[in-house]
């Protein structure tokens, strides 16, 4: 792979955002990539982005005024977790991750995986990222991390919601689903999209969500008004299941880049009282990933 084909789809001067987050704040799903020279990618990635590494992700997180990260490994990098390792080593305790695993892995890595601060795995649905998705073995990754206290991440489009709920109902561990498992917000908090991402979330207590990526799930774009009528009422509906995060640095959003302060000012939108923002931004993603300080 050549420099030329690689793409970078962050900002590099954020603004500064107007929203002040409260103390210990948590960017609970963000990615870094590379540096490709340490970590290359997989043969099976399906974009190629410019190196993101650590130092550029701990210094986004000091600007905007987060305190730490949850790294979620991209499917840039397939089963091969170093990069996200590395950063999480390198941060000092301030950050965790989740993992992508190739389902044939042994207990003994999991463990290995697990000192190096993962607290879950990634299952990824969407065609574009991924060749395949094995429901049956992502299934037995489930059940045989129960040991560890992880929970699983679920990232999918809201057209395979119907298809993945006997699934996602068998997952015997606590279920986070990325993006709201992307929902049209421009039919807003009552269309059928949210409609039947709440019977979701109504079927069992321990799935949760990230009300992320305003820049992904918003016709209208900047500032995002169409995601904010449609997030908020979820956000004031299940307020202790719900996590935020930047999405930095925003894989395949090349096209519409997003300026990360933008996206921390939505927060007091969707979260309009302090004691909702200190759920969603400190002890919801503390009790799930730092139980032992929560
Ligand atoms: C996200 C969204 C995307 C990419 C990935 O692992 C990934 O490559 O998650 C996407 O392209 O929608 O959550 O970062």
């Amino acid at each position: 792979m050549t420099e030329a084909a690689r793409v970078r789809s962050w900002v590099e001067r954020p603004s500064k955002p107007r929203y002040v987050p409260p103390p210990g704040a948590v960017d609970a799903h963000c990615h870094v990539f590379g540096p490709m020279a340490e970590f290359p990618f997989s043969p099976k990635a399906k974009y190629h982005p410019e190196d993101a590494g650590p130092e550029t992700l701990f210094a986004l997180r000091d600007h905007l005024g987060f305190s730490r990260n949850v790294i979620v490994q991209a499917s840039c990098h397939g089963t091969d977790n170093r990069a996200t390792l590395n950063a999480i080593a390198r941060s000092q305790g301030k950050a965790r991750g989740i993992a992508v695993v190739d389902p044939a892995i042994s207990d003994a890595e999991l463990d290995s995986l697990h000192a190096g601060g993962i607290r879950g795995v990634r299952f990824n649905f969407l065609k574009r990222l991924v060749d395949d998705a094995p429901k049956d073995r992502f299934l037995e990754v489930a059940r045989r991390i129960g040991r560890l206290g992880w929970h699983v991440v679920v990232y999918f489009e809201a057209d395979i919601l119907d298809e993945l709920r006997p699934f996602l109902e068998a997952i015997p561990v606590p279920v986070v689903i990325d993006h709201m498992g992307r929902p049209d917000v421009g039919q807003g908090p009552d269309g059928p999209d949210m409609k039947g991402f709440r019977r979701l979330l109504d079927s069992r207590e321990d799935v949760w969500f990230k009300a992320t990526c305003p820049d992904r799930l918003s016709p209208q774009g900047e500032p995002y008004d169409d995601f904010v009528v449609a997030v908020r009422p979820l956000v004031e509906d299940y307020p202790n299941r719900v996590l935020w995060g930047t999405d930095w640095p925003h894989p395949n959003m090349e096209h519409r880049i997003p300026d990360d302060g933008g996206l921390v000012d939505v927060i007091p939108r969707i979260a309009v009282s302090e004691a909702l923002q200190r759920q969603l931004l400190v002890d919801n993603p503390m009790r799930l990933y730092w139980p032992d300080e929560a």
